[in-house]
């Protein structure tokens, strides 16, 4: 396997029928066959990049151009950034944190009539003190990734403080989730709230849904679940928990033209709605304490047609 490998590799015998674990390119990788849904998740950055609920289809998106190298990020699915989100307080290298970057540990899975539940760790002694942004973030500390998979997706990232002096603490579960057509999309549940527009660096508020044109960047100050609708159709519900901003980003085509793992087209069929604690929200974790993030990603069909802000079915 190619790169650092810290992983324990499981014994077959410890992990369930329905959870393989197989080399991939990049390390790794996790493959879930279970009767309510199919996903793959590589070790490098405990990175789903895959997630089938049966009869439903893919529902992340994920670029055909992305990079696998040790170093790199994958493009799609669900990046988790950790320590802190985009550029961090500060302009802080790597952008969206150094965890994504890196391999983690599988600690465990398990199944259920629900479907399969993934552990997976990452620790202060898995990141090299030459790894961009430790000299920022030299603390110690714990790790854990939760991905609950079956005919809905919960993902839950804690971290410990396991050292002697409080640390900043932010970060972002960066779904991309996949849709038709991107100019067909709507987005409930964001009415009035107030935003960041990065495209234009203003401070706007939210009228009515949200309705894609033209390159979308935006850090809304709302915790409220979002519903992803395609024409009339309601696709997801995506909620956050202990989120403190709903991030939803679209580069368009002029920024996917300068993104070497997009393909030129891919940005008419992604969106990133994003469970975030951006650098304003950051806080201060004592020792012997714990913060959690997490987001439910709910296919219409199995919430039985969503009740989610004004509008909705
Ligand atoms: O979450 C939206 C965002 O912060 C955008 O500004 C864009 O940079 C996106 O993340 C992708 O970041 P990445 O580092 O994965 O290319």
């Amino acid at each position: 396997m190619p790169g650092r490998c810290v992983t324990t590799l499981h014994r077959v015998s410890e992990l369930p029928a329905a959870v393989r674990l197989v080399d991939g390119s990049n390390g790794p990788v996790v493959e879930i066959d279970h009767a309510a849904a199919r996903g793959t998740i590589h070790l490098h950055g405990a990175h789903l990049t895959s997630w089938l609920p049966t009869g439903l289809g893919e529902q992340l998106w994920l670029s055909p151009e992305s990079l696998y190298g040790p170093d790199a990020a994958i493009r799609g699915g669900v990046p988790i950034c950790f320590p802190w989100f985009a550029k961090g307080p500060g302009d802080w290298e790597p952008q969206h944190g150094f965890a994504r970057r890196l391999p983690w540990h599988l600690h465990s899975a398990s199944e259920d009539s629900n479907g399969v539940t993934v552990r997976l760790r990452l620790t202060d002694a898995d990141v090299a003190a030459d790894v961009l942004g430790r000299e920022r973030w030299p603390y110690p500390f714990e790790l854990e990734y939760v991905v609950g998979l079956g005919r809905e997706l919960g993902i839950d990232l804690t971290v410990s403080n396991i050292g002697i002096e409080p640390f900043p603490i932010g970060g972002a579960l960066h779904t991309y989730l996949r849709v038709p057509d991107i100019t067909g999309v709507s987005l409930l549940g964001l009415e009035g709230a107030p935003y960041h527009d990065k495209v234009t660096e203003t401070a706007q508020q939210q009228q009515g849904s949200v309705g894609f044109s033209g390159e979308t960047d935006r850090v809304y100050a709302s915790t409220e679940p979002v519903l992803v609708r395609d024409g009339t159709i309601d696709r997801v519900q995506v909620r956050g928990s202990d989120a403190s901003h709903t991030v939803v980003w679209n580069p368009w085509q002029g920024k996917a033209a300068t993104m070497a793992d997009m393909s030129d087209d891919g940005w008419q069929q992604m969106l990133c709605i994003e469970a975030a604690v951006p650098h304003e929200s950051m806080v201060e974790l004592p020792p012997g304490h714990r913060w959690h993030l997490g987001q439910r990603i709910t296919p219409a069909s199995v919430a039985g047609g969503t009740n989610v802000g004004p509008g909705s079915r």
